[in-house]
């Protein structure tokens, strides 16, 4: 053991260094919670912090110098969550390593998840309007009010916002979340290089104007596009696309200020010149209002003869039933960091992002869930929930981990997928390789660009992917921070009742269903009839405020204007990251008895 514990500390340090991989369990009492993490190297300080999500103020809940450290014990009451980090300060290389958790117990269901604004491109709504449809059935039985909005290609992209705006307002700011379905119009802001592309030194320079989809959730700030002229600052502008001029549509914010925010530091980058036209005073904007994600497969040739719709279709095919449970994801992540740890000149970590993978995966599923393997490897048994891949990139290719075609050919074998890599960030390119990891054929449903870090504990107590892409852009400020995917998806998916019956009981209507094998009650609403995809929908009313046991419900007052019932299982899912009870997606059936 002595001879292992010297080869580690003399081997250098490794991106998985830089991550405490920190996991929850119960403690002793009604509210106790235990952090516990690997053991580190002798020589470094401990700090654990925490937020409660009420106060939304970090706070310091311990300093030790004590680098055996291996666990925390805290209070929380069942029902609530909190966010921790554990942070570790090195005295030599890596510096700091960093954990974070998002903990709760018993964890009630979420049955309400507010407003959805779908923004669809109207060249795909007739071919795909049966695909649509169950979409929005889908987003309506997982707890939010989905509301289609049809927009054009050559929409401006301030229309588009309009109409979200509009939406905001009309919805008493109950909207949430806005999935981009198809090519809806492309917004581009910002003076900015987040993959390291600033000058010549750095290979083609890629320093503009980056897409930005954050225009879209980012509702109350001041969107500007009379300050920045990219060709002032770089001659040598690769890429014409990114040129931001003053009055070109182009917007001149690269960051959402906020009082009391410093500027970003992107490992590996210098910190963003202030220097521009961007020392004007900060904008009480506030955080970002919606969790935004798009789905958009236009330009994508390689995967001839398949066209943009039978992209979509196949998304739309997947999405469903990754929603109803059937897509299996085995609880590991994989990383495939083409990087590995390298140090700057003055010794800090130049690609740290693997990082991410490690804390997230232990947060997830516990310190034994990361495996390091090649992204495209044949892989038996069922895909990883999660895998990480990152190597020098271009639009349409990341070396070391594979290319575009390597989605056109089989996908790669992961449900959720972390990405860095030069170019392909700025993702609204022919081929591009970001997109085609969720247009392929593999279980892939939402892909990130993983610069800066982004923040994915929310999801080990069952946030949508949605929740952390905001909650990303909320800590980094910067406009291309974005999601390629459906917000909605979370990570783990119950299983829904097969089916649902409704018989006439005198006045009364019964439903029944079969049981949900480990399904610890079930869920029922009732609404309206649906009259059309792109009309509004109502509010689904919650018959049952705690779940019922049964598998038959009794309406007593059923309502003419209200004939669709649906019936949700609620099952316990239990993560490293606490435990939390989960509603299936619905099954639904319309009772034509008291008509
Ligand atoms: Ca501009
Ligand atoms: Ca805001």
């Amino acid at each position: 053991v002595l001879h292992a514990r010297k080869a580690a500390e003399t081997r250098g340090p490794t991106t998985r260094d830089l991550a405490v991989e920190v996991t929850a369990a119960r403690g002793v009492g009604d509210d106790g919670v235990v952090l516990s993490w690997p053991r580190g190297p002798a020589n470094v300080r401990h700090v654990v912090i925490r937020r409660r999500d009420d106060s939304g103020a970090f706070r310091e809940l311990l300093t030790s110098d004590d680098g055996s450290l291996t666990r925390f014990e805290d209070r929380l009451s069942r029902g609530t969550a909190a966010e921790y980090w554990v942070h570790r300060d090195h005295n030599g290389p890596p510096f700091e390593s960093e954990g974070h958790l998002y903990v709760g117990f018993d964890r009630p269901a979420v049955l309400d998840r507010g407003d959805i604004a779908v923004v669809i491109d109207r060249s795909i709504e007739a071919p795909l309007h049966t695909e649509i449809t169950r979409l929005l059935d889908d987003l309506e039985g997982d707890g939010y009010r989905p509301i289609p909005i049809l927009v054009a290609r050559d929409d401006t992209v301030p229309s588009v916002k309009a109409r979200i705006l509009s939406l905001w307002s009309s919805t008493q700011h109950r909207l949430r979340t806005a999935l981009l379905l198809g090519h809806v119009p492309v917004p581009y802001s910002g003076a900015l290089a987040p993959d390291g592309h600033r000058g010549p030194v750095h290979g083609l320079v890629h320093f503009g104007a980056w897409p930005a989809d954050l225009y879209y959730g980012e509702l109350d700030a001041d969107w500007t596009d009379s300050a920045i002229d990219t060709r002032r600052y770089h001659h040598q502008q690769a890429f014409s696309w990114i040129e931001n001029l003053p009055g070109d549509g182009k917007f001149d914010q690269t960051t959402l200020y906020r009082p009391g925010m410093h500027e970003p530091h992107i490992p590996g980058e210098p910190t963003p010149r202030t220097d521009v036209e961007f020392d004007r005073p900060p904008v009480p904007n506030g955080e970002v209002e919606l969790e935004v994600g798009r789905v958009d497969f236009a330009d994508m040739p390689s995967f001839r003869p398949l066209s943009e719709v039978d992209l979509l279709r196949r998304y739309l095919d997947k999405n469903h039933r990754f929603r109803r449970g059937e897509i299996k994801l085995a609880h590991r992540g994989l990383v495939d960091d083409g990087f590995g740890y390298t140090m700057k000149e003055d010794g800090w970590a130049k690609f740290p992002f693997a990082a991410v993978a490690y804390r997230s995966y232990s947060a997830f599923f516990g310190p034994t869930a990361a495996q390091e393997g090649h992204l495209f490897a044949p892989h038996e048994g069922e895909p990883f929930a999660w895998a990480y891949a990152a190597g020098a990139g271009s639009f349409d290719s990341c070396e070391g981990v594979g290319q575009t075609s390597d989605f056109v050919a089989h996908g790669a074998q992961a449900g959720f997928l972390i990405l860095y890599g030069s170019y392909y960030g700025d993702w609204n390119t022919s081929d591009n390789f970001w997109r085609a990891s969720i247009a392929s054929d593999g279980p892939t449903v939402a892909a990130i660009w993983n610069a800066p870090m982004w923040e994915l504990q929310h999801m080990g107590l069952g946030a949508p992917i949605g929740t952390s892409t905001r909650h990303t852009q909320n800590v980094h400020t910067l406009v291309h921070l974005a999601l390629m995917g459906d917000p909605t998806l979370h990570m783990l998916y119950a299983k829904p009742p097969k089916s649902l019956e409704a018989r006439g009981h005198g006045a009364f209507i019964e439903l029944t269903w079969p049981a949900v094998e480990g399904a610890t009650g079930y869920v029922v609403l009732r609404g309206p009839l649906l009259s059309d995809s792109t009309t509004e929908r109502r509010p689904l009313r919650v018959l049952t405020q705690q779940s019922v046991h049964e598998t038959t419900f009794l309406d007593e007052a059923p309502s003419a204007e209200e004939p669709r019932y649906l019936v949700r299982a609620v099952t316990r899912q239990e993560t490293a990251s606490g435990t939390y009870d989960d509603a299936s997606e619905a099954v639904s059936v319309v009772s034509d008895l008291n008509r």
